[in-house]
């Protein structure tokens, strides 16, 4: 059996929609169906111009996607009544079109974080005053830039980042930091790249030990890091 022809595993960033840069990505890969394996950071809603699109595109590929800060908001929403619901929240609703039941129930099967021997996939980052991410709390696993020491403010200059504050054994694989771009550390793979706002969609790979970047076609957002 050739190298070639041995499973690989593509981790992808932030998406928000961006289906075509998805699918620029895939083909640049060479991304096998059935054979190889597609994770996503996510923050796969919200923002982009074809949410359903990259839903369906990560559905039909079977691909592992762990839940990102827009996509527990849009979960929130699903829950409130609608008059409870903040504007932003319900847009993210509708923009599930007329089958947002159905999508609503596959992204709640999202887990916070995704592990194996080698890699731990989590949105946003990890907790450095806990050891198992099982017992960290989803508001740090989906939102942490930065540590305060106490994970009460999760995004101030000045602070350091969270993952020079942890030591894993493993290399986590996360987005969520748009601002920040590309982190290429021998522990820490960080992925948003600003795909939404006319920058680039990234992937990595393990197996060949390299990053992927695709351009937006264009800005389909206004900067606005969140
Ligand atoms: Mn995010």
């Amino acid at each position: 059996m050739s190298i070639a022809s041995k499973a690989r595993r593509l981790f992808v960033g932030d998406l928000h929609g961006c289906l075509a840069e998805l699918d620029g990505l895939l083909a640049e890969f060479a991304f096998r169906p059935g054979k190889d394996c597609l994770f996503s950071v996510g923050d796969v809603i919200g923002k982009g111009p074809d949410v359903v699109g990259t839903l369906r595109r990560l559905r039909d590929l079977d691909a592992g996607v762990v839940v990102g800060n827009h996509d527990f908001s849009l979960l929130e929403a699903a829950r409130q009544s609608a008059a409870g619901q903040e504007p932003k929240h319900r847009d993210y609703l509708e923009s599930l079109g007329r089958d947002k039941v159905e999508w609503v129930d596959w992204i709640s099967t999202w887990p916070l974080y995704l592990e194996s021997p080698d890699v731990l996939l989590v949105h946003a980052g990890l907790d450095p005053g806990k050891k198992s991410p099982a017992r960290m709390d989803p508001r740090i696993l989906t939102q942490i830039r930065t540590w305060d020491g106490k994970g009460e403010n999760l995004n101030r200059a000045g602070d350091p980042p969270w993952f020079e504050c942890v030591k894993s054994d493993r290399i986590v694989v996360f987005g969520h930091w748009a601002q920040r771009g590309l982190i290429d550390l021998p522990g820490f793979k960080g992925l948003d790249t600003g795909c939404v706002y006319g920058g680039k969609l990234t992937g990595w790979c393990p197996e060949e030990n390299r990053f992927l970047q695709v351009p937006a076609k264009r800005a389909y957002a206004p900067i606005h890091f969140h």
